[in-house]
């Protein structure tokens, strides 16, 4: 286990390697905003064992939020939340048959009693931002560097050359 690992405070788990290139974007958005996270592929359904003991053990390694994100029939993120009172964010990872609206339904429709909070159909970056603002409720630092992203995006966006004739943009 490196060092990065043994200090993750966000646990990201997906059902399949195949979702790496949408769930590294949350990696890569925590580590810019200084958030240590891990990021592992365990089927809830191939290896229903081992993510009950990846679960299980997460909360004493530092672990205080999930993500988690699968495809299709996709049950991991309501399997995380029953093994766990941690918060869990649900990523629907876009499929080939009906564009990710399968995986959508499939995580945002949990019966009552086990939450799990649902972003958009590859909406990666925005399940960084929650756990990373859930994180801030007790981590000052975090706050504040969450505050200067969002100034940053603001800016961005201000300073453009389409909104130069705007007043007030620059
Ligand atoms: C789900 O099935 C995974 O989350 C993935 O999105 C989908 C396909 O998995 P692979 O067949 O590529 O392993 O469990």
């Amino acid at each position: 286990m490196d060092e990065a690992t043994a200090k993750a405070r966000v646990g990201i788990v997906c059902g399949s390697r195949s979702d790496f290139p949408i769930m590294e974007k949350a990696v890569e958005l925590l580590r810019k905003l200084g958030v240590p996270c891990e990021l592992r592929a365990i089927s809830a359904h191939r290896a229903p064992d081992l993510l009950f003991r990846f679960v299980g053990g997460a909360e004493g390694r530092g672990i205080r939020v999930f993500i988690a994100g699968a495809g299709g029939a996709a049950h991991l993120p309501g399997v995380v939340a029953a093994k766990t009172i941690l918060p869990v964010i649900g990523v629907p990872i876009p499929t080939n048959v009906v564009g990710g609206l399968d995986s959508l339904l499939s995580i945002v429709q949990m019966p009552k009693g086990i939450p799990v909070a649902t972003v958009a159909i590859g909406g990666a970056e925005n399940a960084a931002l929650l756990a990373a603002e859930i994180l801030a409720l007790s981590d000052s630092e975090l706050r504040g560097r969450l505050l200067a992203f969002r100034e940053a995006q603001a800016r961005a966006i201000e300073t453009d050359e389409s909104n130069a004739d705007l007043e007030g943009a620059r």
